[in-house]
This record gives structure tokens, C-alpha cells and sequence, in this order.
């Protein structure tokens, strides 16, 4: 006989919570958050949806990512086929010119984003021509009418004041894990100098992009750490990235097991809970998951999705496949003027 555990069919309230959902707390421990993230399921989705709807427009933002400057890098991020330590099939590139980014930044205009993403493979950004260049990038995305959002490893407060003035809106960085979990995937920089980096960004008035990679061989307990992190930044960072893993060939992570989508969803609900007012966004690691999976995510709580086949250097969905995915679904794509 099919063991399952009784309960009685009265709904029950939790006596654990004193806050409401929705509340923005800056003191969460891991322990709240492992018991959020390992409700039940349809409990978990419930309570995310609830806050999801009660915070954000029911639209999906379409973000665009473009590599402009790809591969080489120094640092030995353990996930990352852009790492000068490993194999892979990316090699080292020259940056990219600001035309062709910028007819780049155009073209996702035209086929709908709202955000455009630049990234660069380098530890951390040194001042200098390749710095201007970046800055006439940022300049020429916001003059197209584009949130414009670069991601180039470790930034001084000066740097990040430039990018500022150039009209940056979000700089992406990620803790990518717990800070447990983290001297297991990256030995070149600290979780410290991320937080720095993030505390630079921060004073410079920049809205802060950072979140994380699930997938790499982590507990439960180190996901819930890294949202815990996260959710008790001051103020909570503005839009939250959360990606699977891309498992590429070369790199030290290839041979892990694909997470269970159901995992990604709970994440993504979980994130919504500890960050009620953040976008969050489902980035890397649709191509594993279906439609109903990427569906659901964007039901609990994920504000948005890369919008084009490439992220930077692995493949996405592509535009037709998620058109799909957002028509059949009566989806609207957040419109500009949304913003
Ligand atoms: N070099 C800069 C840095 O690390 O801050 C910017 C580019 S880096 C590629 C941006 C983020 O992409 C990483 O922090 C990581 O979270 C994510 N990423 C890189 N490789 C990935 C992979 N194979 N799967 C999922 N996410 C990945
Ligand atoms: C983020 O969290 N995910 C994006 C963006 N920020 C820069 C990057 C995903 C990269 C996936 C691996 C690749 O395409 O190289
Ligand atoms: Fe370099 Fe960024 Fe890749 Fe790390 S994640 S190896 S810093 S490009």
C-alpha cells in the first residue's frame, strides 16, 4: 500500500510567521529560508504567487545579453567557459566595437527588450581605452532608449561613479553561491570582493543586479544562504538573476547532473518570498527546462527572461520558441513605457 503521511483537511495556519509575506525583511536567517523553500509544493507556489502579483506588473520583461569581450579570462570560476584555466570551446576574443554593439543594442529594440546587457570576461575593469569604450557603449544604449546594464567583474567606487554619469542604469554581479559553497567554485577573488564590488555599485546610485547560480553541487542550505545574503543587503538588490548551471564541455562542473526543474521553481518562488519587491529574473538554463516548467517560474515570481539565442557564449531559447512560450500563455511582453 502507497505510504503517505495523514493529515486532517482543515487548513492549518502557520504559527511560525510573525511577519506577512510581502514584508521587506533584511533579517532573515537560513533556517526561514530552508523552510520556505521546503514547503510543500503547491504551498510554496501559493504564497510566492500571492507576492508576486501583490508587487509586479503581469508582464515579462525581454532582456538582451551580448559578450563584448569574450573569453580569456584570468579568474578560475569553476562553471564559466570563458576562463583562461580550462578547455573549452571559447577562446580569447577582442573586444567588440561600440557600432556593432550598438546595431546589436538596436536590433533588441526593435525585437521587443527593454533591457540590454553587456559582458565582459574580465576580472575587473581597469581604466584605460577599453573602460572609455564601455562607457561610449553605456552611452549609446541609453541614447537608443534601452536600460542599459553591464557586468565586468570588480569595480572601483570611481569607476562605477563614470559609469554613472555615463548613464548606466544596473551593474550585474553575482555572489553566484553561498559563501560556503563559493571557495569550492571560484579561489581567484572573495566572496568579500564581490560584496565590495556591490557596495561600490550601490554608491554610485546604481541599481544593483546580483544573484546566483543553482545546479553547481550545492546544498539546499547554501541556496537559502545565498538569498539570505541577498535579502538582507540595504537596500535588497533591485533585480535578482537566478541561473542553472550550463554544464559546458572543458569546464570542471560538465559532468553534474541537471537540476530537477521542480528545483528551479522553488528557487525562484523562494526568491520571490525573501525579495518581494526585486525583479527577479530566470536567466541561464532554459533550454533544459519545458515550457510548463518555465511557465510556472514565471508564475511564482520571475519578472523576465533573456529574449535571444545566445546568452553570452551558450545558446537560449530562441526568439520564435519563447514568442511561443509567451503566446500561448497570453503573456505580454513588458512594454517600454513600462519600465
Ligand atoms: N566577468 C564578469 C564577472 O564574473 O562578474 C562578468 C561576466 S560573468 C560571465 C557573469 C555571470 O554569468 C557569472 O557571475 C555567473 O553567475 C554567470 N555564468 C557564467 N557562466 C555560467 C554558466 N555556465 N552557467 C550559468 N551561469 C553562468
Ligand atoms: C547572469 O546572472 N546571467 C547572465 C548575465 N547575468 C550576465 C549570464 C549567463 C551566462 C551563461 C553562460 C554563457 O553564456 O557564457
Ligand atoms: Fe571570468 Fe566572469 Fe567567467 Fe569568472 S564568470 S571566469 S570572472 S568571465
Amino acid at each position: 500500500m502507497l505510504s503517505l503521511p495523514v493529515v486532517s483537511d482543515t487548513p492549518k495556519t502557520s504559527a511560525r510567521e510573525t511577519a506577512r509575506d510581502g514584508d521587506v525583511r533584511h533579517n532573515w536567517t537560513v533556517q526561514e529560508v530552508v523552510a520556505l523553500h521546503n514547503l510543500p509544493f503547491f504551498d510554496l507556489v501559493d504564497r510566492a504567487r500571492a507576492v508576486h502579483r501583490a508587487n509586479h506588473a503581469p508582464a515579462v520583461q525581454l532582456c538582451t545579453l551580448l559578450s563584448v569581450k569574450t573569453g580569456g579570462c584570468p579568474e578560475d570560476c569553476k562553471y564559466c567557459p570563458q576562463s583562461a584555466h580550462y578547455e573549452t570551446e571559447v577562446g580569447p576574443e577582442k573586444m567588440l566595437d561600440v557600432n556593432d554593439v550598438l546595431a546589436a543594442a538596436q536590433r533588441a529594440k526593435e525585437g521587443g527588450s527593454t533591457r540590454f546587457c553587456m559582458g565582459a570576461a574580465w576580472r575587473e575593469v581597469k581604466d584605460g581605452p577599453a573602460f572609455e569604450r564601455v562607457l561610449e557603449m553605456v552611452r549609446g544604449v541609453k541614447t537608443i532608449g534601452l536600460e542599459a546594464c553591464v557586468t565586468l567583474g570588480m569595480l572601483t567606487e570611481d569607476q562605477a561613479h563614470r559609469l554613472k554619469e555615463a548613464g548606466l542604469d544596473a551593474y550585474n554581479h553575482n555572489l553566484d553561491t553561498s559563501r560556503r559553497a563559493y571557495k569550492s567554485i571560484i579561489t581567484t577573488r572573495s566572496y568579500d570582493d564581490r560584496l565590495a564590488t556591490l557596495s561600490n555599485v550601490r554608491k554610485a546610485g546604481i541599481t544593483v543586479c546580483s544573484g546566483g547560480i543553482i545546479g553547481m553541487g550545492e546544498s539546499v542550505d547554501d541556496r537559502a544562504a545565498m538569498l539570505v545574503e541577498l535579502a538582507n543587503l540595504t537596500p535588497q538588490p533591485e533585480s535578482v538573476p537566478i541561473n542553472a548551471l550550463v554544464r559546458v564541455a572543458g569546464t570542471p562542473l560538465e559532468s553534474l547532473p541537471p537540476i530537477d526543474p521542480a528545483d528551479f521553481v522553488r528557487m525562484i518562488a523562494t526568491a520571490r518570498l525573501v525579495l518581494p519587491k526585486s525583479k527577479v529574473r530566470l536567466s541561464a538554463g532554459r533550454t533544459e527546462l519545458s515550457r510548463e516548467a518555465q511557465l510556472l517560474c514565471l508564475y511564482v515570481g520571475a519578472n523576465s527572461i533573456f529574449y535571444g539565442d545566445r546568452l553570452l557564449t551558450t545558446p537560449n531559447p530562441g526568439e520564435d520558441e519563447d514568442s511561443g512560450l509567451l503566446n500561448a500563455a497570453g503573456l505580454e511582453a513588458l512594454a517600454p513605457s513600462a519600465q
